[in-house]
């Protein structure tokens, strides 16, 4: 049948179940959704990208992607949610007019297609190099700024395995391309990932070292978690990513705020406080949809006038 917003707030999706969502939405709304290819995964699945407001004009853009690690399940609900709803609700007509949204759903297809029918706990790509028995790379650990440094491992069997080479990834090599194109005109980004209740700003890949207008930074970081505290008195933590997680290298936050990117984060969904993890229940699903969404907004609305 057809997938619907039902569906997104309710269950897991197939990565085609998502792609079929994003053609029926953009085919009801010509044009509000617009889906760009920007590449594809290493497996050969399309990258694709939701633009949402794009009516040519040189509004300042928000830029929003989800799943770069496979086991995180809930992030693509989020941006397909994300997508849904600034779209069908009249109320959100005036921002849309002041500021884009550049929503990816799905930046590592392939590895979540491997979480959903191989392995659950799966995080990276499925790229495969010759003469090893393991395959993939930590898609976060292979975008170019201090790329390989810290908090990354150079063997191909472990989990964080930063790739050969910066932007190894077909995926990432997608992704920086995109947002060079238009990084001028990014005020705003932010990469979904689970889990944890925190909102994450760089620099990540060291301890101890901040970009100069941090305060920015915090000051938004917190309004984001005031409005998601707001929704259901969820509450999110802003914390550095270098000193409050553990510093990590090539992450794309980072990178992103290395192109000027002023308001660049990683926002690490629910849960926090139990055992589920990266299994987060079906029925958790929707309040966590619902959580995020404020906090992009408040986002959108912070940079409608950069
Ligand atoms: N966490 C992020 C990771 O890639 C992160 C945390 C973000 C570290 C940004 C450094 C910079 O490890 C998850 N859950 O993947
Ligand atoms: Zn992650």
């Amino acid at each position: 049948g057809v997938v619907t917003i039902n569906d997104v707030n309710n269950r897991y999706l197939s990565y085609d179940e998502q792609m079929q969502f994003l053609n029926t939405l953009s085919q009801q709304y010509p044009d509000d959704v617009k889906l760009q290819k920007l590449g594809n995964s290493y497996e050969g699945r399309a990258l694709t990208a939701v633009r949402i407001g794009d009516d040519g004009s040189n509004k300042p853009i928000v830029w929003i992607d989800a799943g770069v690690h496979a086991r995180e399940w809930i992030s693509y609900n989020v941006a397909l949610y994300l997508v849904y709803t600034i779209v069908t609700q009249p109320v959100y007509r005036d921002l849309l007019n002041s500021v884009q949204l550049i929503v990816v759903p799905n930046t590592n297809p392939d590895g979540y297609e491997y979480s959903r029918t191989n392995d659950r706990m799966w995080r990276k790509t499925r790229s495969r190099f010759s003469n090893s028995r393991c395959g993939g790379a930590d898609a976060n650990r292979n975008y170019p700024f201090f790329w390989g440094t810290q908090g990354v491992s150079h063997h191909q069997c472990s989990e964080i395995y930063c790739g050969s080479r910066p932007q190894s990834e077909p995926e990432v090599l997608a992704l920086t391309n995109a947002i060079q194109r238009e990084e001028t005109r990014i005020k705003g980004y932010i990469a979904l990932h689970s889990y944890g209740q925190e909102i994450l700003y760089p620099w990540g890949h060291t301890m101890h070292t901040y970009p100069s207008d941090v305060k920015d930074l915090i000051r938004v970081g917190k309004a984001m978690a005031k409005a998601i505290k707001a929704v259901n008195n969820t509450d999110y933590n802003v914390v550095n990513s270098g000193d409050g997680l553990y510093p990590a290298a090539g992450a794309s936050d980072d990178w992103a705020k290395s192109r000027g990117i002023k308001y660049s984060y990683t926002i690490e969904l629910s849960p926090v406080d139990d055992y589920t993890g990266f299994v987060l229940p079906e029925e958790r699903i929707n309040q966590v949809c619902r959580e995020a969404f404020q906090a992009i907004q408040v986002l959108m609305i912070e940079v409608k006038t950069m």
